[in-house]
């Protein structure tokens, strides 16, 4: 068996996603994603032009072979266009390797830890009380964990929140220039204490609640920020400051028992190998798409797995069901995998283009048992849905200093 062509896609249903596909000698095909918000061309040219060469004519079954060969073989390494590639064609040599067994990927991992897959839904609202209905919303469909985010009053647009009360799905796409937003660490502040209070006071105890500041914050008043939250029992704090400089996290951490999650802008295990090392951290969130593949993403799961770390998967609109479902595979295996983060299954476009067989009932998805990572790709359907450039905003402080988005 060997590898006969890859082909590269990028299609906008609604957003840009950008998709690979394997194909072998004997007709089996697997699928990944390749998708990186805003720079999506960058991996397109990268994968056709210093990527797909190099593989043709390889045997597929050598994912860990090929793996090695794109990172450790290489000068260059590292970085979110990089390891997009790899990552794409490691999910597709994994979907092809399953389809050839007979297997769900999550076979091949090592089975079932668990029934299914936990997942945090997200409420985005323009109060805390339309916040709170959304949340309510979504425990009566049965979810166990939400993501609270809340407009700040005074700031022209708050992460996560829409003015115009467009579907959060297509806030990430179809912008020909970068929007910008502005930020006030004091007008958040006086915010968010409010709305986790409102919280447990109408939505009661049991529910896990998550936030993500977006790494708006500075480590010291992330700290204060985790303090002050405690009460309220948080899951965990969403990126809550940057860790370029990972000892960052030892500022936050010795002041809060707020556990605190990171890393879906991470490419690999050294981004984040201090972290999860001095415990400094409680769930790693690194994405499959963004972090290497299903190779990586396995690797980072079984070294955090030791330092009592769980996984959090990233799971944004402009993550692909090729990543969500591989995801999945990992999640249903981690014997550290923690939650996942869910956004639905978005609109009708992207549904007819990705066909994939991820359920949910009860806040919980499960994952089917069909061979590979059990997605499909229409490609006659992506055809008529071209690129189209679009970037994420530019954050800057009310003075015009550009700041972290
Ligand atoms: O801003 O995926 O947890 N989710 C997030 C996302 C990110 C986008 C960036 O491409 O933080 O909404
Ligand atoms: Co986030």
């Amino acid at each position: 068996m060997f590898i006969k062509d890859i082909k590269v896609f990028v299609c906008s249903p609604g957003r840009n996603f950008v998709t690979v596909k394997v194909i072998t000698d004997t007709g089996i095909f697997g699928l990944g994603d390749a998708t990186v918000n805003g720079r999506e061309m960058a991996v397109v040219a990268f994968l056709q032009e210093h990527v797909a060469p190099c593989l043709i004519g390889r045997n597929p079954h050598d994912i860990e072979d090929i793996w090695q060969y794109l990172y450790r073989g290489v000068y260059w390494r590292k970085g979110p266009i990089n390891m997009a590639a790899i990552a794409a064609i490691d999910m597709a040599l994994w979907d092809i390797k399953g389809k050839v067994a007979g297997l769900p990927v999550y076979q091949l991992l090592g089975g079932k830890s668990r029934k299914g897959v936990t997942l945090y839904a997200h409420a985005n609202g323009e109060s805390i009380t339309d916040t709170l209905d959304k949340a309510e919303a979504l425990i009566s469909q049965g979810f166990k964990a939400i993501r609270l985010q809340s407009a700040i009053p005074g700031l022209k647009v708050t992460y996560g929140v829409l003015g115009d009360k467009k579907d959060y799905f297509e806030l990430q796409g179809n912008r020909p220039l970068p929007p910008e937003e502005d930020w006030s660490t004091a007008k958040y502040f006086q915010m968010i204490d409010e709305l986790f209070k409102q919280a447990r006071a109408r939505l009661g105890d049991e529910v896990q609640l998550v936030h993500d500041v977006h790494s708006r914050l500075t480590p010291i008043e992330s700290a204060k920020l985790g303090k002050m939250l405690e009460k309220y029992n948080l899951l965990f704090l969403e990126d809550a400051s940057m860790a370029e400089n990972q000892e960052n996290y030892r500022v936050i951490r010795q002041h809060t028992t707020t556990p605190m999650a990171i890393g879906e802008t991470y490419n690999t295990l050294w981004d984040c190998k201090d972290l999860i090392q001095e415990q400094l951290i409680d769930y790693i969130r690194v994405a499959a798409t963004h972090a290497g593949g299903i190779t990586s993403l396995r690797r980072i799961a079984d070294f955090a797995s030791i330092f009592n770390v769980k996984t959090a998967p990233h799971g944004a609109p402009d993550l692909s069901p090729i990543c969500l479902a591989a995801h999945m595979h990992l999640n249903i295996w981690a014997p550290n995998f923690g939650i996942q983060e869910f956004v639905g299954f978005g609109n009708e476009q992207l549904q007819a283009v990705f066909k994939h067989s991820v359920t949910v009932e009860n806040g919980m998805a499960m994952v089917s048992d069909e061979p590979g990572l059990g997605v499909d790709f229409d490609e006659d359907a992506a055809k008529e849905l071209p690129y189209k450039r679009s970037y994420l905003p530019v954050c800057r402080l009310e003075d015009g200093t550009v700041w972290n988005w």
